[in-house]
């Protein structure tokens, strides 16, 4: 046998990686040397790995400029539609490798850095992940960015430049502990600060009434400062903008009036208004009333919309007289990520009624086409309920705005449905009972002219439960948009080894265009073929057990089944279903020790919301239940337990590609899609899970014979929320789940402390709102199906290639299309913009190209 490649090797090998090029790669080192000299200020006997990294992302930054310069450029010439995507969260994590690929630099950096004498893996893994986000909701954001610039769409993400993204999380004597993210300590070489552009937020106040109209006045101004970072398309000379706010104290703040005498006070005080961008708030799926979140998601809204309408008025320059907003939908259109920045929807009714003096009716009707709203779950402690108190204080004048729009909403639904009171209570965007408060989601629906949902069964979900009044109101408006994700950063840089195999087999045109995996369907009986997709996992398993002997001090055997649970904590997703088969494999090792056993390393990772308690109780007790299994010699290597510490992206692009089994395990009607499911189908996992979220779709394009589905439906547990759910009946008559239960209720996993899982078990007994039991018999007869066919690796790789093959359909490419076409009404293009050593006239070519089409 030939001896196994490098990594080095194996990067160099891949063509859609660039060409490598003498002079382009001569030309990388100047620019290397340069920037190290000139802009670090060392020289290679003081440079750290750090400075390395840092001169290395200028020397690539620098092949950004002049597309991103031109690409705004033919945006302004050609004034195409813009699309906005609002989001309270970019979760994007490291930004270097992925621009070398869209760039189609990474074989010319590769050979460049090699020929320094430097190790690209050792540089690469100097940069801070940017964590602006929880989990799959600013994922998604990130994945779109990336769709939207290939796809070759005029776009911008507009957001929050958290000074502190979501924390650190370090693993303590089996407890989570948070430490702040200070991802910015070294310095950002992939923003651009733009003081220049800098715009005024408003806070607070009174109102006042005047024959002019309403007037907001008194308020306290923060200055949002705006960050840009360069956001490339794949191979096609596009570098769009993701803008980011700052907020800044005015140089005045506090020193006016009666607080003249205070000068040290005062500029102490500048804090209070620059907290507004400190921290990202770290829940996922959970809605916190707090006025500083309020704060914030006003001022992206606030910020934002000035810049928007700055922009569409500057597209009108030339033409004389006022600017008329009556084409500001066929110019604007503004997706928000889930109901986060819905106060957009009030503000710029402020705008146009109160500053542009527009009536009403027109400026409703203009809103309304403006504005679209994705719905991330259907948790109802995840929906944003606003306490009017709060809006009056901090947003008087939008508070009346949002009484307004509901009075016209009320006396529509009345003429239709006379008398039908309770249906006005349903919808009214006022929420009465037990303290006033606005349903942001209400807000979000009667405001926009189209409502999606990310799965198809969430979709249906929310047409038929959530938001059942609105859908019977207004059909036409609710749609699904299934979530995808990018294949550059979930396969080509996370996974060379597959990307580059699948390139020889169907050639290169699967990276922009992810429906033809398909063709991998023809050689599913191909040994050559599936010796080598079993061989890249296998490398990527070595590989990944090198990184966590070597983190953690474990010892991984790299032949058992790696089984991965890695997502936010929280009880819906249900890790406690995944602990429940650890111990019941622990228990039948014990019981039979010299019977076969099918080894596995079960990986477990994900944050727990840091006021979350029964998360950080989960935590506990997976970490408890593996140090009990590791040590036991009973045990030895057939059964391993490893919390993976801090789950981030850039650990993500670590652990997806040397899965063998991904768990997504949600009660059926709770996942509203989840895309880690996702990531783990394209990079040759197979998938154990319910018929929930974007599974059901994963199992509709493979066939279900090719997913390990088990559990209850949808309609097996509404039918059980009728019936009512009794934990203990299934306690009672399985034997092994009475068996785990009483060993966490009794501290067998924690002697010292007996009592110490007592919440667990008490909540799996008596208030499990996820139905953990119901489903526990169901998963442990699945887990034993995975099991037989991990014995046979040539039915198992077959498997995987059908997957790999069968899921084309979730690439982000695909849903920004769908979203394009049937939301936003603009048009993507695979058109190239000429790159800016080109002739002017080339761009101007383009154009034409562009509007001929
Ligand atoms: C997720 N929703 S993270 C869904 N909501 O759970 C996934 N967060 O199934 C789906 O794949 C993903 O969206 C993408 O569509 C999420 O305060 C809600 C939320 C986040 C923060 C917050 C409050 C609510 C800080």
């Amino acid at each position: 046998m030939a001896a196994p490649l490098t990594d080095q090797e194996k990067r160099k090998q891949i063509s859609i990686r660039g060409i490598v090029g003498v002079e382009n790669v001569a030309e990388l080192k100047k620019g290397f040397n340069r920037h190290l000299h000139f802009t670090l200020v060392k020289d290679r006997n003081v440079a750290t790995p750090r400075d390395y990294y840092f001169a290395l992302a200028h020397t690539v930054r620098d092949h950004l400029v002049g597309r991103w310069i031109r690409t705004q450029q033919f945006y302004y010439e050609t004034d195409p539609k813009r699309v906005y995507y609002l989001s309270l969260e970019f979760y994007m994590g490291r930004t270097l490798q992925n621009t070398m690929i869209n760039l189609g630099l990474q074989n010319a950096c590769d050979e460049a850095i090699y020929q320094l004498g430097l190790d690209m893996e050792d540089l690469e893994e100097m940069e801070e992940d940017a964590g602006l986000g929880n989990g799959g909701l600013g994922r998604l954001a990130a994945c779109f960015l990336d769709s939207m610039a290939t796809l070759g769409l005029a776009a911008y993400g507009y957001g929050i430049r958290y000074e502190y993204g979501i924390f650190n999380q370090k693993i303590k004597n089996g407890w989570q502990v948070e430490e702040a993210d200070d991802w910015l300590r070294h310095g950002n070489p992939w923003e651009k600060a733009r003081p220049e552009y800098m715009l005024p937020v408003h806070f607070y106040g009174r109102v006042e009434e005047s024959k002019e109209g309403a007037k907001w006045v008194d308020t306290q101004v923060v200055l949002a400062m705006p960050y840009d970072t360069p956001i490339p398309g794949y191979m096609n000379n596009t570098v769009n903008t993701m803008r980011l706010w700052s907020a800044r104290a005015p140089n005045d703040f506090n020193l006016m009036d009666f607080n003249v005498g205070d000068y040290i006070q005062a500029v102490l005080d500048r804090n209070l208004a620059e907290n507004i961008s400190r921290v990202l708030y770290p829940n996922d799926n959970f809605f916190e009333g707090k006025e500083l979140r309020l704060k914030q998601e006003y001022f992206v809204v606030a910020a934002t919309l000035q810049d928007i309408i700055r922009r569409f008025k500057n597209s009108k320059k030339g033409f004389s007289g006022p600017v008329s907003f009556d084409s500001f939908p066929e110019k604007v259109a503004i997706q928000l990520n889930d109901t986060h920045p819905a106060m957009a929807i009030p503000e710029l009714m402020r705008v146009f009624v109160d500053i542009e003096k527009l009536d009403w009716d027109t400026a409703w009707a203009i809103t309304k086409r403006t504005f679209a709203y994705t719905n991330h779950t259907v948790l109802p402690e995840a929906l944003e309920r606003w306490p009017i108190g709060l809006l009056e204080t901090l947003l008087p004048r939008h508070l009346q705005i949002i009484y307004r729009i509901n009075q016209g909403h009320l006396d529509e639904i009345s003429a239709l449905f006379p008398e039908d009171m309770d249906r006005m209570r349903r919808m009214s965007l006022i929420e009465e009972d037990g303290g006033k408060r606005v349903n942001m989601a209400h807000l979000c629906i009667v405001g926009s002219h189209a409502v999606n949902g990310v799965a198809e069964i969430h979709s249906n979900i929310i047409k038929t439960d959530v938001f059942r009044d609105f859908s019977e109101l207004e059909p036409e408006k609710f749609q699904n948009k299934t979530n995808g994700i990018t294949p550059r950063r979930w396969l080509l840089l996370c996974n060379p080894g597959l990307a580059e195999l699948i390139a020889e087999a169907i050639g290169e045109e699967y990276v922009k265009d992810l429906s033809q995996l398909q063709k991998l369907n023809e050689l599913v009986d191909d040994d050559t073929f599936i010796r080598d997709v079993s061989k890249v996992k296998q490398d990527n398993k070595e590989k990944f057990s090198q990184y966590l002997e070597k983190e953690y001090m474990v010892e991984i055997n790299p032949s058992s089944m790696f089984d991965v649970h890695v997502k936010r904590i929280h009880e819906y997703k249900r890790q406690l279903l995944n602990c429940l088969h650890i111990v019941t494999m622990y228990n039948r090792i014990r019981k039979n020790p010299k019977a076969p056993f099918v080894p596995r390393t079960v990986i477990i990772g994900g944050k727990a919301a840091p006021g979350y308690h029964m998360a950080k109780m989960i935590i506990k007790l997976i970490t408890a239940v593996g140090e009990v299994v590791n040590k036991d010699p009973v045990v030895g290597s057939k059964l391993k337990v490893i919390y993976l510490e801090n789950y981030r992206v850039s650990l993500a692009e670590k652990v997806i590609p040397a899965t063998d089994l991904s768990e997504q395990i949600s009660t059926a009607g709770t996942e509203a899609s989840g895309t880690g499911n996702m990531k783990f189908m394209l990079n040759g996992a197979l998938t154990i899970g319910t018929m929930d979220g974007a599974n059901v779709e994963m199992a509709e394009e493979a066939g279900e014979e090719n997913m390990f589905i088990f559990g209850m439906r949808v309609e097996d547990v509404a039918e059980m929320d009728a019936q009512g759910y009794d934990a203990m009946t299934y306690y009672q008559k399985i034997p092994e789940l009475k068996q785990a239960i009483d060993q966490i209720n009794s501290g067998f996993f924690c002697p010292k402390q007996p009592e110490l899982f007592k919440d667990v078990t008490n909540m799996l007994f008596n208030h499990d709102r996820f139905k953990v039991f119901a489903d526990y018999e169901d998963y442990i007869k699945c887990q034993e199906k995975v099991n037989e066919l991990y014995q046979n690796p040539r039915e198992w790789t077959k498997m995987v290639i059908k997957n790999i093959a069968a899921s084309g359909k979730f690439s982000s490419d695909r849903t920004i299309t769908d979203y394009a076409t049937e939301v936003w009404g603009v048009e993507p293009t695979d058109l190239k913009i000429p790159p800016p050593n080109e002739p002017r006239e080339a761009l101007d070519e383009t154009a034409r190209a562009l509007r001929e089409k």
